[in-house]
């Protein structure tokens, strides 16, 4: 009995330790994205903020954000041919990426962050932005798609 309770105890007093070092950190989730021919798998991939987004099996492929449809402020991703890639995103938002000798046959995808509260507000700009840089023209289906997907998980 009284050794259970102090197991416990100390259990307790792990995880309030875990909370008040790392905070969020302690709970933070790895998800990973395989490129499959040529499409990330999933292709819209919902994490929370201070996650950690792994890309692989990228034989071939790579990962280039496109600057006009991430967050303000978002450091570029424009990552190695064939390398594996690991990203953790700390802020909220939504993120669209492609394969960058692949984008002519779309591949792509996006990584939701948190669940923003402009989410519709967001595609739409990023939607819009493709008719000023028209080599982004392969986001519309992309983005058409994710936008059916976060409706039918109510972010939209
Ligand atoms: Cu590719």
């Amino acid at each position: 009995m009284s050794i259970t309770l102090s197991k416990s105890r100390a259990i307790a007093i792990v995880i309030f330790a875990l909370i008040a070092t790392t905070g969020k950190a302690a709970f933070a989730a790895d998800h990973t994205i395989t490129a499959l021919a040529v499409k990330f798998n999933p292709m819209f991939t919902y994490i929370e903020p201070g996650d950690t987004v792994n890309w692989e099996s990228m034989d071939g492929h790579n990962i280039e954000t496109i600057d006009t449809m991430v967050p303000e402020g978002f450091e570029k991703i424009n990552s190695e041919l064939g390398a594996s890639v690991s990203v953790t995103f700390d802020k909220e938002g939504i993120i669209v990426y492609k394969c960058t000798p692949h984008w002519g046959a779309r591949m792509g995808g996006l990584i939701i962050v948190g669940k923003p509260a402009d989410a519709g507000a967001i595609l739409d700009a990023y939607f819009a932005s493709i008719e000023s840089d028209r080599s982004n023209l392969p986001a519309k289906g992309l983005i058409k798609k994710a936008r059916k997907d976060m409706e039918s998980k109510g972010l939209l």
